[in-house]
């Protein structure tokens, strides 16, 4: 199989600052979750993605409405950039009645059809053959909306992901299974749970391609991810994107990952996808100190308000518990 051709792209300096301000919301909602676990205030499990937020920017910056996400416990940001508002994010996070499950469920497992979000499944692996059912509906319509579904390394050794995987590339889905490798599931590290380096070699046994890539460069996660979009529009089914990362956390807020070492932990913090972003902003003269200032006060005034918004809004009423349940 030839390699994948590399993808050209050019972003406007706005496209460019775009990128920087979803890098840095994700971040703060993140890290205000993690303090607000902390204090007591949110209960939910909270599994941050922080360290891990190029991979969320660089594949969601260029879908449509229409192309639909899958993700996971890790990938609040992927919701934000579909469209959820952070005030109703953080409302869903406090279990409020506001939140888009209206406080009836933990708080991971919201979908909404309108924005193109299929809710998370606690099974690991199991959202990938929905995505899959997903893509092969819209390949019955003939729309050219591709599905994008997330998972990481360790879903990767489940049966649904291989059964999700042939059959997409059975039937040449328009699908991007998007793999963030953070090193760890739980407390188990890569080479314990895989003979081979790069998942992204499983790719090849269902007859399509994968790549991978440095999850912390968000431009590089562009690319890979405006590709994968082209092929799957254009009809020549499914990418895998393996994107290396680490997740800064421990698995959940709860879990204080001593299975890792401080070295370890270090080397990846220097590798940081936001001042990495930042310095090349910098060096092009698109981020100057004002614009810096300007996104960051941005930011933190979206997640206070958020905050703010979710304190206040109502518990869920008892007699609601079963409303919806059924279609
Ligand atoms: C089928 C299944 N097995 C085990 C679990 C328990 N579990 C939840 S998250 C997790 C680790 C997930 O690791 P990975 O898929 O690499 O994603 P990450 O959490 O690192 O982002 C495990 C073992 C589960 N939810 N589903």
């Amino acid at each position: 199989m030839p390699p994948i051709k590399r993808t050209k792209f050019k972003l406007t300096p706005d496209q460019l600052l775009e990128m920087f301000y979803w890098l840095k919301l994700i971040r703060a909602f993140d890290e205000r979750l993690s303090i607000l676990v902390r204090q007591g205030k949110v209960r939910s499990g909270v599994y941050s993605g922080i360290g891990q937020e190029a991979i969320i920017v660089g594949t969601c910056f260029g879908l449509r409405r229409e192309d639909y996400i899958c993700p996971l416990h890790r990938d609040l940001g992927s919701l934000l950039m579909k469209g959820v508002e952070p005030r109703i994010m953080m409302a869903q996070m406090f279990g409020r009645q506001t939140g888009l499950s209206k406080g009836r469920d933990s708080a991971l497992h919201s979908g909404v059809s309108e924005l193109g979000i299929f809710g998370n499944t606690s099974m690991l692996g199991a959202n990938l053959p929905v995505a899959a059912g997903l893509a092969y509906t819209y390949k019955m319509e003939r729309t050219d909306n591709v599905v994008v579904a997330y998972f990481g390394e360790g879903a990767s050794n489940t049966g649904d992901f291989h059964e999700a995987l042939n059959f997409a590339g059975v039937h040449q889905l328009p699908v991007l299974f998007i793999c963030e490798n953070n090193q760890y599931a739980y407390s188990v590290p890569i080479e314990k749970s895989m003979a081979i380096d790069d998942v992204a070699d499983r790719a090849r046994s269902y007859g399509f391609d994968g790549v991978a890539i440095n999850g912390n460069d968000v431009l590089a996660v562009y690319q890979s991810t405006l590709g994968a979009l082209a092929r799957a529009r254009g009809g020549e089914g499914p990418t895998l994107i393996e994107c290396k990362t680490y997740r800064w956390h421990g698995h959940s807020e709860h879990d204080k990952a001593f299975y890792r070492t401080d070295e370890e932990l270090a080397m990846w913090k220097s590798r940081d996808p936001i001042p990495t972003f930042t310095t090349y902003l910098q060096a092009r003269n698109v981020l100057s100190a004002e614009k810096l200032k300007e996104i960051e006060d941005r930011v933190t005034s979206t997640i206070d308000d958020a905050v703010e918004f979710a304190m206040n809004a109502p518990d869920p009423a008892p007699q609601d518990a079963v409303t919806d349940l059924y279609a």
